[in-house]
């Protein structure tokens, strides 16, 4: 049953597709490209995920909705820049049965359009905003660039994207700041290092008068965009006329933000934590926490009551946790498969430890073993798994955080790139123009800058590509 196994260190991209697939976390076999199916395993692990953003924004007063997928074209179309950019990538429902529809209808790429022209019928007064929505749907793109499971598909079937309105431009920003702490929160919870940029005009959402995004590095140095919060002005709220009364009797447009993620984070939670084995999950998130593998020599029902046991006591203290009681493998071959899944910790139990009256708990993450009593277990598995989160993230942070460089010029910045991989700032004068002359001299994409830049750092630095005073330090790297 051994499946060939690729490396994390060395061969990041297939040990991804190996390990997805044989974990039973996704199947893409499915004959749509760009299209993937969530096993039972991997819906385990996706619902946990889901749940935790759920909870953050429903502790910040967003509200859950559910929206057609479907969007007319003429809505879809309203604002300008939102059509112009996403129009190479929109599907579109043109029949119904056998005859040409009239209007054509698009498969949402993204909801603003149709949040809009509801947003329009719900708000009337000033008393009526905030609004704070969200919804986790599957919306269509018909990306042009390779797809990659999970990572860049054509139907996103975990897409989490919230839509707010407001008073003003303040307000609005107010709440582009609530959501930044929302997402630090989500990606801390989940152990996934992130940076935070603005990102450049030429790569902020279409229809957006900002974009600051969230970036994560993957084990190939390359930086994979994990999240994104937008702040769209009335550049929607003009296009379909949303407007409020306010309390000195004037009709003022509403101030719209939206913010989004997707299954690529679940893509960045298995990368940035796995190892040559498979997954490495955090325990809190792991749709399968412990593992128990009773150790047998033929009928040994001692020691299969004695896991049954344990089992029972675990589940009832409310933990996910598996009798993995076959017979038809050995327990070695049980090793193997729950430490490719990913499984946080394993207790073993063989005639010894039924005799001792103890257990074996094994960690997934630094595969160290202790025998303990079984008086005393409960209190040492707890803590067991509360490490285990704490060395992945230690694990994760320690790496990503060696992947940051500084370069003055542009052999520097190819060389790091080629090479050491990772992220480069680099000076720059805030030009368009340079920048896109410097995506196009390394071969790499810029990020943007630090939301929270100290401005004294880049003083006295020149412009990487014209010379000129630099304004920021923009960061360069290969992406996803
Ligand atoms: N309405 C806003 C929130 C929006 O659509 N923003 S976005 O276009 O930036 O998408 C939100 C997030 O979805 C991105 O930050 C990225 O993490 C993820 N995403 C975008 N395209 C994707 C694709 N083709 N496959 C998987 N995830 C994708
Ligand atoms: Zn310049």
């Amino acid at each position: 049953m051994q499946e060939r196994r690729t490396k994390w260190s060395t061969n990041f991209s297939e040990w991804f597709r190996d390990v997805i697939f044989q974990a039973g976390v996704y199947d893409y076999r499915y004959p749509v490209k760009g299209a993937g199916v969530w096993p039972p395993l991997g819906m385990r692990l996706r619902n946990n995920v889901i749940n935790l953003m759920k909870r953050l924004l429903d502790e910040t007063g967003h509200e859950e909705v559910l929206f057609p997928t479907l969007i007319p074209e003429e809505l879809i179309g309203k604002e300008a820049e939102h059509i112009a950019k996403f129009e190479e990538e929109i599907f579109w429902v043109t029949r119904g049965g056998k005859e040409s529809l009239s209007h054509r209808l698009a498969l949402r790429p993204t909801s603003e359009t149709a949040i809009m022209e509801m947003f329009k019928l719900w708000i009337h007064s000033h008393t009526d905003l905030p609004i704070k929505i969200y919804q986790v749907v599957s919306v269509f793109r018909c990306e042009t660039k390779a797809t990659a499971p999970m990572i860049r598909l054509r139907e996103i079937s975990m897409f989490k994207e919230a839509h707010t309105a407001h008073r003003n431009r303040e307000e609005a920003e107010e709440q582009v700041k609530e959501a930044i702490n929302i997402y630090k929160e989500f990606f801390e919870r989940l152990a996934i290092p992130f940076i935070i940029s603005i990102r450049p005009e030429w790569d902020k959402f279409a229809g957006a008068v900002y974009t600051i995004a969230f970036d994560t590095l993957m084990p190939d140095g390359k930086t994979l965009q994990i999240g994104t919060v937008h702040y769209l002005g009335t550049n929607f709220s003009k296009a379909f006329d949303v407007t409020y009364l306010t309390p000195q009797g004037t009709h003022e447009y509403v101030h719209t933000t939206s913010y989004g993620i997707s299954e690529r984070v679940i893509a960045a939670l298995i990368a940035v934590h796995g190892d040559d084995h498979g997954l490495v999950l955090p325990p809190f998130i792991a749709p399968i926490q412990i593992v128990i593998v009773p150790i047998m020599y033929g009928e040994d029902v001692e020691v299969l009551n004695y896991s049954k046991e344990v089992f029972e006591e675990l589940r009832k203290k409310g933990y996910r946790v598996v009798l993995d009681d076959r017979r038809d493998i050995t327990p070695g071959e049980k090793y193997y498969y729950w430490e490719l899944r990913g499984v946080p910790l394993r207790i073993e139990i063989g005639p010894r430890d039924l005799k001792q009256k103890e257990v074996t708990l094994v960690r997934r993450d630094t595969f160290k073993r202790v025998s303990v009593s079984k008086e005393s277990y409960l209190k040492v598995l707890e803590e067991t798994l509360n490490k285990i989160h704490c060395t992945v993230r230690e694990r994760a942070y320690a790496w990503f955080n060696i992947k940051f460089h500084k370069a003055r010029n542009l052999k520097e910045v190819w060389e790091i790139l080629e090479e050491r991989k990772g992220v480069v700032e680099v000076p720059w004068c805030g030009n368009d123009e340079c920048g896109l002359k410097l995506e196009e001299e390394v071969k790499g994409n810029v990020l943007g800058y630090d939301i929270n830049e100290d401005k004294s750092a880049v003083k006295g630095e020149k412009c990487i590509i014209c010379g000129k005073d630099a304004e920021h330090w923009i960061r360069v790297a290969r992406r996803y």
